[in-house]
């Protein structure tokens, strides 16, 4: 099974240049949050552990007419003028964490508020959320004691006048559920350098994490998908297939 995940993850994405042009989409930020009359696509955020595989299921609709997907800035996260930010983060939490996440925030709200390129486009799938950045990596680090209480409340106030100013409502969250143990093997097999010092342990809280949020549905009112993510890539393929419908915005 994990022979199957690391080869699945040395292939190059084949989003990313259009993930390259869709974060540097202006976002048109609305002056009221009065409910709009502009039909706008249904959205999806793909969610889960590091590890998950998240990125192959964004890249298995990527390939799907009418569909416009969005991975992870990342490429932006490990070069801001030239510093690496999420090795930084992963080499010291403590001291990097607040800026990380305020970039990651931000970046995160450029993406979720692009307007599709093609105007026939009818679903829009994210890799990751605003919402899991606050209520996943942020509670998290509060409760490690990663992040000082002034430095939550600091985040904390910006989201809230994000949500509160600015559409970034989703539709459905896909939750690619899996295992600490099944994900730390991907992990080191898929040898991204920054993530060499990710321990069980941080995957473990990570993970409860998302299941206090997505399973015990604390602060979501947003309907969620499980996935069983830790079978083999072709069973997690034939899972996306049999709720195609679904996340596509049917019933
Ligand atoms: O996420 C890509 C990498 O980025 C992975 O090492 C987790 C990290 N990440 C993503 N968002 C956050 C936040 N908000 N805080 C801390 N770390 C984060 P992947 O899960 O591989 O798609
Ligand atoms: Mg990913």
């Amino acid at each position: 099974m994990c022979e199957q995940h690391s080869h699945r993850y040395k292939r190059p994405s084949v989003h990313s240049s259009r993930k390259e042009s869709q974060f540097r989409v202006r976002a048109r930020i609305p002056t009221t949050m009065e409910p709009s009359t502009e039909k706008r696509p249904f959205k999806v955020s793909i969610e889960g552990n590091i590890g998950a595989g998240k990125s192959t299921l964004v890249e298995y609709f990527s390939k799907i007419t009418g569909i416009e997907t969005y991975g992870e800035p990342i490429d932006y996260w490990r070069n801001l003028n030239g510093s690496n930010l999420l090795e930084l983060m992963y080499s010291n939490i403590n001291q990097w964490l607040k800026v990380f996440q305020t970039y990651v925030q931000l970046s995160r709200l450029k993406v979720q508020t692009s307007k599709p390129k093609n105007p026939d486009t009818t679903v829009q799938i994210f890799e990751r959320s605003l919402q899991n950045n606050r209520y996943c990596f942020v509670e998290l680090a509060r409760k490690s004691g990663s992040l000082s209480e002034p430095d939550y409340a600091v985040l904390d106030e910006w989201y809230k006048w994000i949500q509160n100013n600015i559409n970034i409502n989703l539709d459905l969250i896909v939750y690619l559920r899996s295992t600490p143990e099944v994900v730390f093997e991907r992990i080191k097999a898929r040898g991204r350098p920054e993530e060499r010092g990710i321990s069980l342990d941080y995957l473990t809280q990570l993970h409860q994490s998302h299941e206090e949020w997505l399973i015990k549905g604390k602060h979501n009112s947003i309907p969620v998908l499980v996935m069983d993510a830790d079978q083999t890539l072709e069973d997690v393929r034939e899972q996306f297939k049999l709720n195609e419908s679904r996340i596509l915005g049917g019933k």
